[in-house]
């Protein structure tokens, strides 16, 4: 269970970002989705590991591989006996994180894989959450004030003021980041009404939530309703990272609670994942618990997070990092793929 398999799934990425990277900007999302999920199935085939997909493409019947529950264990596909609970991972993968950034050749996209013990990674239906992340220096705004921020228990003023005294800055010092969607207008303009400062992601909250985690990204907070799925992604990278998030399962529209109310179809796909109560905030280890977990990223297209894919005379040139939580090490791996 010690494996650093995160070093191993490096090629997986890299492989799944090369593939998504030769769509961008042709306008093809689905193609591009395709591409890295059948890399990135096809390589998880060469290693020698056993998990259960707890974050992938959907549902078994929507999505042909890397579907919620699907196992892959080389030793039991070679005959050998079934995997002992022990030796299995659960694995929460994006082969693609923001398609439509690739199809219309945006900024921002990643291939990515966390990984954690069996049963220590939130295994969630594609819905939505409200989420708000920081960075290491801020985790006493997160005891306060994080849990208050998700649930519309306190105001985006009084986070934001009690986050810029945290970090000794002013608020007009502040850079906010957020998913720009119709659903975040009000919280923008409580943003604003704060006066801190904003900077907008067309998709791509997986490396929105790291960011604040990152030394030099010049972002201190996330804040919005973005994926679910998503959510168990980024807390993989922020265990390692020391940062914090939480996340509420949210029906979609209205601002900072989330507004409006769940439908049934949302809370039947929520009790069928054995989440029955819909209002529980998560935290980074109730989203990707453990002593082992690991984040894997390739980029596809520069973004806070990586580099994107370069294609060069007689190379590709890939940007990866590699964090493992158990010893908080960060690896940045540039690769040169001869073609
Ligand atoms: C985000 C973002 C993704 O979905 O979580 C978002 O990180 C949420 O859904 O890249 P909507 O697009 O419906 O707002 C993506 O944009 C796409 O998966």
């Amino acid at each position: 269970m010690d494996r650093n398999l995160a070093l191993e799934f490096v090629r997986v990425t890299e492989a799944a970002a090369i593939a998504a990277a030769r769509f961008v900007g042709r306008g093809d999302k689905n193609a591009a989705d395709q591409a890295a999920v059948e890399e990135m199935r096809a390589r998880f085939n060469q290693i020698d590991f056993c998990a259960e997909v707890v974050i992938g493409e959907g549902e078994k019947d929507e999505a042909p591989m890397l579907y919620t529950g699907e196992r892959f264990c080389m030793h039991e596909r070679n005959g050998g006996t079934v995997c002992a609970p022990e030796n299995l991972f659960d694995i929460a993968v994006d082969p693609l994180e923001c398609t439509d950034s690739v199809a219309y050749g945006r900024y921002n996209a990643l291939t990515v894989i966390v990984v954690g013990q069996h049963g220590k990674l939130l295994k969630a239906p594609d819905l939505y959450m409200n989420k708000a992340a920081v960075g290491p220096k801020a985790r006493k705004v997160f005891e306060e004030k994080l849990y208050g921020v998700v649930i519309g228990a306190v105001s985006v003023r009084e986070f934001l003021v009690g986050l810029a005294a945290t970090l000794g800055k002013d608020v007009s010092e502040i850079t906010v980041v957020l998913l720009e969607r119709p659903r975040h207008e009000t919280l923008m303009r409580e943003i604003r009404s704060a006066g801190a400062r904003v900077r907008t992601l067309t998709d791509g909250d997986v490396a929105g939530a790291i960011a604040p985690s990152l030394e030099d990204s010049g972002i201190d907070c996330l804040l919005g309703i973005g994926a679910s799925t998503e959510a168990v992604l980024a807390a993989g990278g922020i265990r390692t990272l020391g940062g914090s998030m939480a996340a509420v399962f949210s029906a979609g529209g209205g601002s900072a609670s989330g507004g409006k109310p769940f439908e049934k179809e949302q809370i039947e796909r929520l009790n069928s994942y054995g989440i029955i109560d819909t209002e529980k905030v998560y935290f980074t280890e109730d989203l990707a618990g453990g002593d082992y977990v690991t984040f894997t990223a390739t980029g596809v297209i520069d973004g806070p997070l990586l580099s994107g894919v370069k294609f060069g005379q007689n190379k590709i040139t890939t940007h990866s990092v590699v964090m493992r939580a158990k010893s908080s090490t960060v690896r940045y791996i540039t690769s040169e793929h001869a073609y």
